[in-house]
């Protein structure tokens, strides 16, 4: 195909994805899969860290962690029909019509709002280097608001010597995997696909069409396209931040807050919504604790003026302080807790259940649990961590033996919501605890209050203002 023309629409042949990460493979996977190209390239740096996916996957071994239906089959399926290729060769991109990007862009602190955007910036050299003319670009990693059209394009321009629109084409399609769902939300969930122009947006639905079962595309701008994707986290954040809040009231003025939240769920009703989720110990995971950063740095680079309350904090940044406050309220509650039994939190052996930041899995990513870990071994406590799923965690000793985490336990809080801590039975805990009046800290509200209050217990529930007085038995 004749590169510098591509007005005529040949179809995509030869396509390529950089970073071979938990968004990467499985992307590359399903394009190959898809019959629909004659190879997929499946690009990873060398590196000491991540060098070692390219032989695995070339060797029909998928690196990912933890179990992901259908992908090690793929894998198998598509290196045999010789439609998939890893490699270390990024000049390879030179063959290709088309070439995503699936690199992380984690924050290094999210208080200056600053991303790390080190390895996208590395991998959008690479192809600008070996960019040709016709070729289609596509970002599929969380980005602030204004990077497609603007950082990303300026790379590509400045290495290949083209120009975005002219000589290639340049669009953001965001990618809404979730751990142990990834191949199924990228065939299920809707697609976002927003190119810098129109031509480029028509082009990237030309990639991503073959992969889709349920999901549908959905077309608009590069710029639309980024703020949808950090957008949509940050609404479920502040939905989280809302009842989090109206849990705090329910505490302070002595109600249950899941009696109101039923109330409020009852009102249904043409036109009417109510999205009301869960209070709980805090708010932890890759998504929800970054890309409303990426969305207050979007408003702000983008140099355009906003017209917002005069000195009032951004909504969606309050949301974000009251979910990072849920892990110093349990500490709050532990410290209320003690001082009922004068103990010392110095003297206090702690029991955290649940390293894990979502329940019934393995990652442990921004976990609220650390928070509430360090505030009390700054108080000089003793902490242990109990997580039957988290295999390890750096500078973190996680147990995986629930009777010695328990042994002895001034303090049991509950993190996670795993099946394993729903079982648990008040008057075993009460007697591994060896106390009198142990604490328990209910943080996915998974307990029954009044069987372990009943066992003598010190009870405390995020949102329990019904029984967090309760009378010592
Ligand atoms: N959480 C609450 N209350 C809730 C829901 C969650 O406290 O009602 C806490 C969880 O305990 C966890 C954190 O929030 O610590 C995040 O939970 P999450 O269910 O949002 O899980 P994530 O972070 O994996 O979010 C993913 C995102 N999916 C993608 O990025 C494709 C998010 O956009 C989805 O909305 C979310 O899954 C989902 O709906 O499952």
């Amino acid at each position: 195909m004749s590169k510098s023309n591509f007005d005529n629409k040949e179809s995509l042949r030869k396509v390529g994805v950089v970073g071979m990460g938990y968004v990467g493979i499985p992307s590359a996977l399903l394009l190959a899969d898809s019959g629909k190209f004659d190879i997929v390239y499946g690009f990873q740096r060398d590196s000491s860290t991540s060098g070692y996916k390219i032989k695995m996957l070339n060797s029909g071994e998928c690196p990912l962690k933890g179990d992901e239906p259908g992908i090690d089959d793929m894998l198998k399926r598509v290196i045999t029909a010789g439609k998939f290729k890893a490699t270390s060769d990024f000049s390879r991109i030179k063959e290709l019509d088309a070439i995503a990007l699936a690199i992380q862009t984690p924050f290094k602190d999210p208080k200056d709002l600053v991303p790390d955007f080190g390895a996208l910036i590395e991998g959008l050299r690479l192809v600008g280097k070996n960019l040709s003319k016709g070729t289609l670009v596509v970002l599929e990693s969380t980005i602030t608001p204004g990077t497609t059209d603007g950082m990303a394009r300026q790379i590509l321009e400045d290495e290949s010597g083209l120009v975005a629109g002219r000589d290639f084409m340049l669009a953001h399609a965001p990618e809404r995997v979730m751990v142990g769902r990834l191949l199924r939300n990228i065939r299920e969930h809707d697609r976002i696909v927003g190119g810098i122009d129109e031509r480029s947006t028509q082009r990237a639905m030309e990639l991503y069409a073959p992969v889709l079962t349920k999901g549908k595309l959905i077309p608009m701008t590069a710029r639309a396209a980024e703020i949808t994707k950090t957008a949509e986290n940050t609404f479920r954040d502040l939905q989280i931040a809302a009842i989090n809040e109206l849990a705090l009231y329910c505490e302070a003025m002595g109600i249950n807050v899941y009696d109101v939240r039923s109330g409020i769920d009852s009102l249904k009703g043409e036109g009417i919504t109510r999205a009301i989720l869960w209070p709980g110990a805090g708010v932890g995971g890759h998504c929800l604790t970054k890309d409303t950063y990426h969305l207050e740095r979007g408003v702000k680079i983008s140099g355009c003026h906003l017209d917002y309350p005069e000195g009032k904090d951004s909504l969606f940044v309050l949301a974000r302080n009251i979910n990072d406050f849920m892990p110093k309220h349990m500490y709050n509650l532990t410290v209320r807790a003690l001082e009922r039994i004068n103990k010392k939190r110095v003297q206090a052996k702690i029991a955290i259940l649940g390293w894990a930041f979502i329940n019934d899995s393995d990652d442990a990513r921004n976990t609220p649990s650390e928070t509430y870990r360090d505030l009390l071994l700054r108080d000089g406590a003793m902490v242990e961590v109990h997580d039957p799923h988290v295999l390890d965690y750096p500078g973190v000793p996680i147990s995986h033996d629930l009777t010695e985490t328990l042994a002895n336990a001034d303090v049991v809080a509950i993190f996670a919501g795993h099946k394993d801590y729903r079982a648990l039975q008040a008057k075993a805990v009460k007697k591994l605890t060896g106390k009198e009046h142990p604490v328990i800290l209910d943080g996915r509200n998974i307990i029954d209050p009044e069987l372990f209050i009943g066992e003598g217990f010190i009870y405390k529930g995020i949102g329990r203002g019904d029984k967090n007085e309760h009378a010592l038995i």
